[in-house]
């Protein structure tokens, strides 16, 4: 236990206490960025395993994307096409327990984007075998909602160790929201938020991570510090890029004014004093700062109904109000929303269960997932109604891939002011319901759990939109 308590502790408080007379330097730079050129972004990214300095003498061995946590932010206009060759040098983690899944195994998914799930787009079902190189290609469709989204590894069995890697990168698509004077005047920020599971001893992420530390980054680093002048407003895009933790956000005296939620731009901005992300969402939230001194990201503590630890409050960052005071404003309306799709011509019942705990099994339906097996054939162009039940006692964060959905319900109650989303809880013991328009895009694609270990374990299944038949 001495050898936990210097690594985690003794390099934080020595950092921690330069942070105080350090110069007013922003510590928490945005990731680096790639961004298209006359309507394509052709890169690559590269898996594999490296040192990370998230802290100054605190350092996580563990796999990312071109060595960063996170990886490099992708910007793409709607129309573009984003080409990425993705190459897994993955490394095998120590102790592997024999007979497992190759946990190397990988694939890439961009979570939240409107975009073809056949073929090398964004296909949950492709396997990336260690050192192969995949091309994938996802055209984006010219009328793409712009905004927030990010990418990670999607492999069933292999996702929630990967991801509690750090691997994660944000993707923005260009919109209306950028154009609103206020929101462009605004300093633009990424946090991406990590949830790193962590073998305090060996500074590496265990394949069974249930057995590790929780370690929460933001842009891969412990407790950064982000510079704000009074007055000024900052947009900061904030990305859960979580598989098994809900976070509580506030920020002290401060209250979080809210663009967008997932990829879905508000029409107006939604003032609250606390903002929750669960694992996979989003929120874009504009920040005006107040009086000189200094305010604290706060994750609040959280407890998932008994299911697993309570997991304690973690200060995120550091924010540093000084200088000369800034004239800025915040903005009253933002852009007009995508409206209701309209009446649903299908309902449709999911229920999110714990099959067996020992082996634990997770289902949805109380099936766990099978690749061969479609529990669901939307026709294109169609208007579903869906209600995603809990049958397990847990929250649950329910992800569709292809398509977003606009929540109408939660526990059968009709929310106040729906909203788009494409990642949504599951209360435990309750449900939510939501509206989906299936547009643009046939083929099979996946719904599952955002807590990664149940969708490792089984809660996933695939749909299959088809194709409306012409008129003979
Ligand atoms: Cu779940």
């Amino acid at each position: 236990m001495r050898l936990h308590y210097a690594f985690l502790f003794v390099p934080m408080f020595a950092v921690a206490c330069t942070k105080q007379a350090g110069p007013l330097l922003d510590d928490m730079p945005n990731p680096a960025v790639r961004q298209s050129a006359n309507g394509v972004l052709a890169t690559s990214l590269t898996m594999s395993n490296k040192s990370h300095d998230i802290d100054s003498g605190l350092y996580l061995q563990s796999a990312s994307y071109d060595g960063g946590i996170p990886g490099p932010t992708l910007i793409v206009n709607p129309g573009d096409s984003l080409q990425i060759a993705l190459t897994n040098n993955i490394d095998l983690p120590p102790n592997l327990p024999v007979g497992s899944m190759d946990p190397r195994l990988s694939n890439l998914h961009c979570h939240g984007m409107h975009v073809s799930p056949l073929g090398n787009s964004d296909n949950p079902l492709i396997s990336m075998a260690p050192g192969a190189t995949y091309n994938y290609t996802m055209q984006i469709p010219t009328n793409h909602t712009g905004g927030f989204f990010w990418y990670h590894p999607h492999h069933h069995g292999t996702v929630a160790w990967q991801i509690a890697n750090g691997m994660q990168g944000a993707i923005i698509v260009r919109g209306a929201l950028d154009l609103v004077p206020e929101v462009a005047a605004a300093r633009d920020r990424i946090l991406m938020i990590a949830n790193i599971k962590l073998d305090p001893i060996t500074g590496t992420v265990p394949v069974m991570t249930e057995t590790a530390v929780d370690l929460f980054l933001v842009n891969g680093k412990v407790r950064p510090t982000i510079h704000m002048r009074p007055g000024e407003v900052q947009r900061w895009r904030m990305c859960a890029a979580s598989g098994s933790r809900y976070f509580p956000l506030a920020l002290d005296s401060h209250n979080l004014h809210q663009i967008a939620l997932d990829g879905s731009p508000l029409a107006a901005p939604q003032s609250v004093s606390e903002l929750m992300l669960i694992p996979g969402q989003r929120a874009e939230v504009l920040v005006q700062a107040g009086a000189v001194g200094t305010y604290l990201l706060r994750k609040k503590p959280f407890q998932n109904a008994n299911m697993e630890p309570a997991i304690p409050e973690v200060v995120l960052a550091e924010i540093v109000v000084s200088g000369a005071p800034l004239n800025m404003a915040l903005p009253t309306t933002l852009v007009p929303v995508n409206p209701d799709p309209g009446a649903p011509v299908a309902l449709r019942n999911w229920s999110f269960d714990a099959i067996s705990a020992m082996p634990p099994v997770f289902g949805i339906n109380m099936l766990p997932f099978d690749p061969t097996r479609i529990d669901a054939t939307p026709l294109l162009g169609s208007i579903e109604e869906w209600t995603i039940q809990d049958g397990s006692g847990m929250h649950h964060p329910f992800h569709l891939h292809t398509n977003s959905f606009l929540v109408t319900a939660i526990n059968g109650l009709p929310v106040a002011m729906p909203v788009w989303r494409d990642t949504v809880n599951v209360p435990a013991y309750g449900s939510v319901t939501v509206k989906i328009a299936f547009e643009d895009f046939p083929g099979p694609t996946v719904l599952h759990c955002h807590l990664l270990e149940h969708e490792d374990f089984g809660m996933m299944t695939i749909i299959d939109t088809l194709v409306t038949l012409p008129p003979k």
